[in-house]
């Protein structure tokens, strides 16, 4: 029989290649774990019982909040807390961080930023959804409370980022850095187990991601772009696949095993962008890159802008490394 390695002893075994770990963020992704299988739990029954559909308020962007929504900010909220090594969280869903100062929390030396459910719009027609969370080492003195600069930290200081993806199986993928790393949800097991060492997105593919019906507001360069997608050429594997869910986890999970191109650039109704850099571009793009993969926004590497406010919004392409570079090509020449 085939040893399994899960989420945990593959954490541990992670922890012992630097020397100078004493199991905080170990015991912090732990308990992420924890949250996922809590909310995995409810997205599985949500059509048994009456946990779809509205909650009866807007979050703070003036978007219908959802019951799972609700339920899953809790369920991570809990545990980042309970784990007590999270001094403070930047949730999508609320307005302002909150910050643990309590306890242990008070003494801890990382903050978490998360969407705990993306994608929530699918999730009374059945299509996945996830969670997608990154990890900080706070700037502020150990001991005191987090303050907003603890937040507000470039992409290119993250310690770790993942998504979980709650679809025909519930997978979670993370990465500290060295690597992608994919484990898939055994259910008669409770537990995660590697079942995709080292992902690594190939540099090419055939698919592209974008939400055309607001192709008449793109900016000429990604209109261009979308054109080129479709034109056939044999030497590009031309025409492309348009391939889009509308679940930043789904769609970003299936290029990153396929090799394919996500674009979100700024509309009508989203002047500047859609997606917001702390919650979803900027660990997104830290795992594309870890994955071989690039990440861009308006004008340069996602990681590398410096966040203005928490719920900042910005235009993202992200994907295999030379059909994100064809888009920057296009937005470019276009300029
Ligand atoms: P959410 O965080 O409110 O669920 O919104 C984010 C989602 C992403 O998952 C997805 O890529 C995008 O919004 C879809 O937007 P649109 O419906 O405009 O194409
Ligand atoms: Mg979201």
């Amino acid at each position: 029989m085939q040893k399994v390695i899960t989420l945990n002893e593959f954490i541990i075994h992670q922890q012992s290649e630097f020397p100078e770990a004493r199991g905080s963020f170990s015991c912090l992704l732990h308990h992420i774990g924890i949250a996922a299988k809590k909310v995995n739990r409810e997205v599985n029954k949500a059509g048994l019982v009456d946990i779809l559909g509205r909650v009866g308020c807007e979050n703070i962007q003036g978007e219908e909040q959802q019951k799972l929504d609700v339920f899953a900010n809790e369920a991570f909220m809990t545990e980042l807390q309970a784990s007590g090594e999270c001094c403070g969280v930047a949730s999508e869903e609320n307005e302002d961080a909150t910050i643990f100062n309590e306890g242990l929390c008070r003494n801890a030396k990382y903050i978490v930023c998360m969407d705990p459910l993306d994608g929530s719009s699918n999730i009374d027609v059945n299509v996945s959804v996830g969670t997608i969370f990154s990890i900080y080492r706070r700037k502020s003195p150990i001991g005191t409370p987090a303050i907003l600069e603890d937040f507000l930290q470039k992409g290119s200081e993250m310690v770790a980022a993942g998504y979980i993806m709650y679809g025909s199986s519930t997978m979670l993928v993370y990465t500290v850095g060295r690597g992608v790393y994919g484990f898939t949800l055994d259910p008669s097991l409770g537990e995660f187990c590697l079942s995709h060492p080292d992902m690594k997105m190939s540099a090419t593919g055939k698919i592209y991601s974008i939400n055309e019906g607001n192709y008449e507001k793109f900016p000429v360069g990604i209109k261009q772009y979308i054109k080129y997608c479709q034109v056939k050429d044999e030497q590009t594997n031309r025409p492309y696949t348009s391939r889009y869910i509308g679940s930043l986890v789904a769609d970003f999970h299936r290029n990153l095993l396929k090799g394919g191109v996500f674009m979100y650039p700024p509309t009508d109704s989203h002047p500047t962008g859609k997606l917001r850099l702390l919650y979803e571009c900027n660990p997104m793009s830290f795992i594309a890159e870890q994955a071989g993969g690039q990440a861009f926004g308006q004008d340069g590497r996602i990681l590398d802008i410096e966040p203005r406010s928490i719920h900042q919004r910005v235009p993202f392409y992200v994907g295999s490394y030379d059909m994100v570079a064809k888009v920057m090509e296009f937005l470019h020449k276009a300029e």
